[in-house]
């Protein structure tokens, strides 16, 4: 094992550049150097609302071959958000500069290693439906080989509201549109409407009954994904969707589900402050 092991190592490194690179820890000191890198920048929530706190999370690394000395790193405060009181015990310490910025200090990175720093933000300000820059800096190493990766930035939906509504009915002559003679699918038949966030890190979704006359309404959030999910009797399946007139048509796409109750759904769409998202649902007899 051993002498096989050594001679594909050899043969890999006298691929480098032609000639037999050697391991970092055989670089002289003063040869390494630390290359900090702002490596990826995320939200824990994708649509925080006014008043709302969230986090950014930045993911710091040293992708040099040296380790790096103390590492600042500033995180811009924009017009709409606020700071908050900064986390503890993660081993950064952040201190609040003015009201425009963190500056947050790290011991040091050694060569590879990896580091997460989380700030909280209140949403003060921002108009619904927007989104925001948070940018975050890394003050160059005095040893740094590369300084031109030390930026990163993340933007965050500012949510709104919408209403998403729709109305339930019996599809009788199975033609996909609501005639005049059709009658409403009421709560006997549907069980609840489901509007459903798709992306896991968003807040919004919500549920609704129907009246009597098949309609519901739900005011929720925006700056997501959604699509909505009616759950029906067994007896009931989805007529055809999506044909002729869409005001008069029936938008329900998919079947979840066909035992013990039916659960059909809608495409999804994005919901934007200020919005009405309109989504109907014809049904059929089943058998
Ligand atoms: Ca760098
Ligand atoms: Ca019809
Ligand atoms: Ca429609």
């Amino acid at each position: 094992m051993r002498p096989n092991f050594v001679s594909r190592t050899l043969a890999a490194l006298a691929l480098v550049g032609g000639t037999v690179a050697l391991p970092a820890d055989a670089v002289a000191a003063g040869r390494t150097q630390p290359d900090l890198l702002v490596d990826s920048m995320t939200t824990d929530v994708l649509n925080p609302a006014e008043g709302e706190t969230f986090a950014a999370q930045i993911d710091v690394r040293n992708w040099g071959n040296g380790d790096s000395g103390p590492v600042t790193v500033t995180v811009s405060i924009p017009a709409g958000l606020r700071t908050d009181t900064p986390y503890a015990g993660s081993g950064w310490n952040c201190t609040v500069t003015g009201a425009t910025s963190y500056s947050c200090a790290y011991p040091q990175l050694l060569a590879g290693q990896r580091t997460r720093l989380t700030v909280p933000f209140v949403v003060a300000g921002a108009t619904p439906g927007t989104t925001v820059p948070i940018t975050a800096t890394i003050a160059p190493d005095r040893r740094e080989s590369n300084t031109g990766n030390n930026t990163g930035s993340v933007t965050v939906a500012i949510s709104g509201t919408c209403v998403v509504r729709g109305t339930v009915w019996q599809d009788l002559d199975r033609d996909g549109q609501r005639d005049a003679d059709e009658p409403a699918a009421g709560p006997d038949t549907v069980l609840q409407v489901i509007l459903n966030a798709r992306q896991g890190q968003a807040v919004g979704g919500g549920y609704a009954t129907v009246a009597a006359d098949g309609t519901w309404s739900v005011t929720a959030r925006t700056e997501l994904l959604y699509d909505v999910r009616i759950e029906v009797t067994g007896q009931y399946g989805r007529t055809v969707a999506d044909v002729g007139d869409d005001a008069t048509d029936s938008d329900l796409v998919t079947v979840y589900q066909t035992s013990p109750t039916v659960l059909l759904g809608s495409a999804e769409f994005i919901a934007h402050d200020g919005g009405e998202y309109v989504v109907d649902g014809g049904l059929v007899t089943q058998g």
